[in-house]
């Protein structure tokens, strides 16, 4: 009968052990989540955003000729850019050091990931889906863009680079193209 009863007590012990522990892990990750969305302005899409992948390149917003960098009239840059097997279209991005950048990215065919090093751009290219990023280069720099979501056999190959320039070398760029790139700078 004692034996019976100890068992009992052992096993609401342990059960209350790893209770505690799933928790603590729960808590841990909810906390991560609050710190990367404070501290590095990491969000989830704050809406939903539907493109038809098989006919991007025929017609809308990430058709070939609307690709690239564009001058907003605000002051800000938004950036489209499309990911297919295996490659980033545009595959050098050229941004503005310190401007608001809101890149808006989709994928061609499977799904891709977006990195861009030393930033908060962290993010998937969902076919059917439009991603969208904000965020701002502090100075210019040259930074890798690596798909890092397996995405094929070419997958490893799969890198993209990202351009930070001054604003004033933006600017004259800007004054005389619509969409730009330093693909062939
Ligand atoms: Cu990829």
């Amino acid at each position: 009968m004692t034996e019976h009863a100890d068992s009992a007590t052992v096993a609401a012990r342990m059960e209350r052990r790893w209770g505690t522990v799933s928790i603590g892990i729960i808590l841990a990750l909810v906390f991560m989540a609050a710190y990367i969305g404070v501290h590095q302005g990491v969000m989830p899409q704050p809406r939903v955003e539907t493109v038809d992948p098989r006919t991007l390149h025929i017609a809308g917003e990430f058709i070939e000729s609307n690709l690239g960098t564009a001058a907003e009239p605000d002051g800000s840059v938004t950036v489209r850019a499309i990911g297919q097997q295996y490659s980033f279209t545009p595959q050098c991005i050229v941004v503005p050091a310190d401007t608001q950048v809101t890149i808006r990215a989709t994928s061609a065919d499977v799904i891709h990931g977006f990195l861009i090093e030393h930033s908060n751009v962290n993010t998937m290219l969902v076919p059917g889906y439009i991603s969208t990023i904000v965020t701002r280069f502090p100075a210019p720099s040259e930074r890798l863009m690596p798909c890092h979501e397996f995405c094929g056999a070419g997958h490893e190959g799969m890198w993209g680079r990202i351009k930070v320039i001054n604003k004033a070398a933006f600017a004259k760029l800007a004054a005389d193209q619509r969409r730009m790139t330093c693909v062939a700078q």
